[in-house]
């Protein structure tokens, strides 16, 4: 007999909470019921902040350096994917511990739920957004507390849960102790709710894209070519790196979950921090600057030996130089930092901004910076590897110096400082590639960008290093495609390269992991020449 029905004086109080299992599926929903409410209301308006968002980009701030290498390494392009992934798991975790806490005390899961709340309006907050971004973290917490008393309210008795309406009557259980089915109907109510809900969300929020802004601008043609693209940079190899490297195959590396989202309207370009003049330029400020385009090849620190985080494009765009000389730069700072609208920012020395041409760009390839690249202006430094120099999204250029700003990987473990070192990739055979016998082709790319590439040569077995042939340079900020025609032989071979750079310095043969300025040491490859 149910103890509540027995001893009146409780059953008007308390009745039997309701089975563990039911005040966990009820505390899983109430968590689904809240990140929804929280998709929901960041679809309302662009200011307004998603708090799954807001957690997870959190973390990947906060994510100690070592933790977020590992997480690159062993996830890839996927590592956002797995956080979010990871994120939704945890709240569902802590939405079925609230629903057993909040079995007998409904209150204590509302306080668990209000606790998650401020969680994300404070994780809003930390990312920089204004006060109002963090609307939808509140009502994500009233959404979950909304749900959570309600289910717990229907949530049968563990008489009703187990014999299907046979002591839910009399009135005198816990109020609303409900019948299985009623609170399933429940249940399953605001499971579909939750996901129209979130779903929603997701779509209003495409409103926020810049995609619009950026089909409707235009950027000028530049008022000259510092590097005009000579005929003869590509020799059309099969399997080789095309000299531009195509949108879709060309590396991305930021930290950003959801691209951000910038409209050329309303976005200004500050040029401040230690100059005698600071600047506030709209983006048709900036056209109205002068224009030049330039050959830069891009490189990630991360790249390892022989790997495909670097790419080519044409930039368009106005020399660094001159927006600071309109500026005035104050003579005591040494550092540039480049800020972006979503908080990362790079910063490089004072003179490479003079030295090279360093730009703030604003078209790639001849059409606006595609919005992934960092639209609508990004910085690009020839000879310094992206993390240092590359900012997208570019909201500020700061004039400081390297012992007051450390930029947003120093702190991370990686270098203040990393110019980008010379290195030259095989792109055809492939590594363990089995290939015909005869007169066949080796070839690929080499770069040392500021410097140029003098020399390439290549060794196959334990032969003598031998000269490769090199297309026509655009310029020493770009790379070079290099081949040699080889007899090949048959049976097992290897293939080693290293490149001169301008200078005359031979690439060094020393093995650097990428951590903390970048990877060195030569590419060596093995294959298999088949029988004639
Ligand atoms: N806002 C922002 N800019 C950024 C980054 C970032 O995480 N956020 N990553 C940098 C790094 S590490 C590199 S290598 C280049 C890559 O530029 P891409 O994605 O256009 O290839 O962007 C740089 N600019
Ligand atoms: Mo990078």
């Amino acid at each position: 007999m149910d103890i509540s029905v027995a001893d009146p004086t409780r059953a008007s109080v308390t009745s039997p909470p309701p089975r563990r299992l039911t005040a966990a599926l009820a505390g899983v929903l109430a968590a689904a019921a809240a990140l929804a409410t929280g998709e929901l209301a960041a679809g309302v308006a662009r200011v307004f902040v998603s708090p799954v968002e807001a957690v997870a980009e959190s973390i990947i701030d906060l994510a100690p350096g070592p933790v977020e290498r590992f997480a690159v390494e062993t996830f890839g392009s996927d590592n956002k994917l797995v956080l979010v992934a990871g994120t939704l798991v945890i709240a569902a975790l802590l939405g079925a511990v609230l629903g057993m806490a909040a079995r007998r005390r409904p209150l204590v899961g509302v306080a668990g739920l209000a606790v998650l709340g401020v969680l994300g309006v404070g994780a809003t907050l930390f990312r920089g957004g204004e006060v109002l971004a963090a609307v939808p973290s509140v009502m994500a917490a009233l959404g979950g507390a909304i749900a959570l008393l309600a289910l717990l309210r229907a949530a049968p008795g563990p008489a009703a849960a187990s014999q299907e309406g046979a002591s839910g009557g009399g009135g005198l259980g816990r109020a609303g102790a409900g019948s299985r089915r009623s609170f399933l109907i429940l249940a399953g109510s605001v499971a579909a709710a939750t996901a129209a809900g979130a779903a929603g969300g997701r779509a209003l929020a495409t409103r926020f894209t810049a995609a619009s802004s950026r089909a409707v601008v235009t950027v000028p043609s530049a008022a000259q070519s510092l590097s005009p693209i000579p005929d003869g940079v590509s020799f059309g190899i099969d399997g080789v790196a095309p000299f531009v490297t195509p949108f879709d195959q060309f590396y991305r590396v930021d930290t950003a979950l959801t691209i951000p989202q910038v409209p050329v309207e309303g976005w200004t370009l500050s040029v401040g921090g230690m100059v005698v003049d600071r600047l506030d330029l709209s983006y048709d400020d900036l056209l109205d600057r002068e224009l030049v385009d330039a050959d830069i090849t891009l490189s990630c620190v991360s790249n390892t030996v022989g790997g495909d985080l670097v790419g080519h494009a044409r930039w368009t765009g106005v020399r660094l130089a001159d927006l600071l000389d309109e500026a005035g730069v104050d003579p005591a700072a040494d550092q540039v930092v480049g800020r972006s609208v979503d908080r990362y920012t790079c910063g490089f020395p004072v003179e490479a901004a003079y030295d090279r041409d360093t730009l703030v760009a604003v078209g790639m390839n001849g059409e606006p910076l595609p919005i992934e690249r960092g639209f609508p202006a990004r910085l690009v430094t020839p000879g310094l590897y992206g993390y240092v120099s590359a900012t997208k999204w570019l909201s500020a250029i700061e004039l400081t110096t390297f012992d007051a700003f450390d930029q947003y990987w120093v702190p991370r473990g990686w270098d203040e400082q990393a110019p980008v070192k010379t290195m030259a990739r095989i792109d055809v055979p492939r590594s363990l590639e089995s290939i015909p016998p005869g007169e066949t082709d080796i070839a690929g790319v080499a770069w040392a960008q500021t410097r140029g590439i003098e020399q390439v040569e290549v060794r196959i077995d334990d032969g003598d290093w031998v000269s490769a042939e090199l297309a026509e340079a655009s310029g020493a900020d770009a790379w070079r495609q290099w081949r040699l025609r080889w007899d090949a032989t048959p049976g097992p071979h290897r293939i080693s390269v290293r490149a001169t750079d301008g200078t005359g310095e031979l690439q060094t043969e020393e093995r650097a992991e990428p951590f903390p300025n970048g990877a060195s040491g030569w590419m060596t490859l093995r294959i298999t020449v088949d029988d004639a």
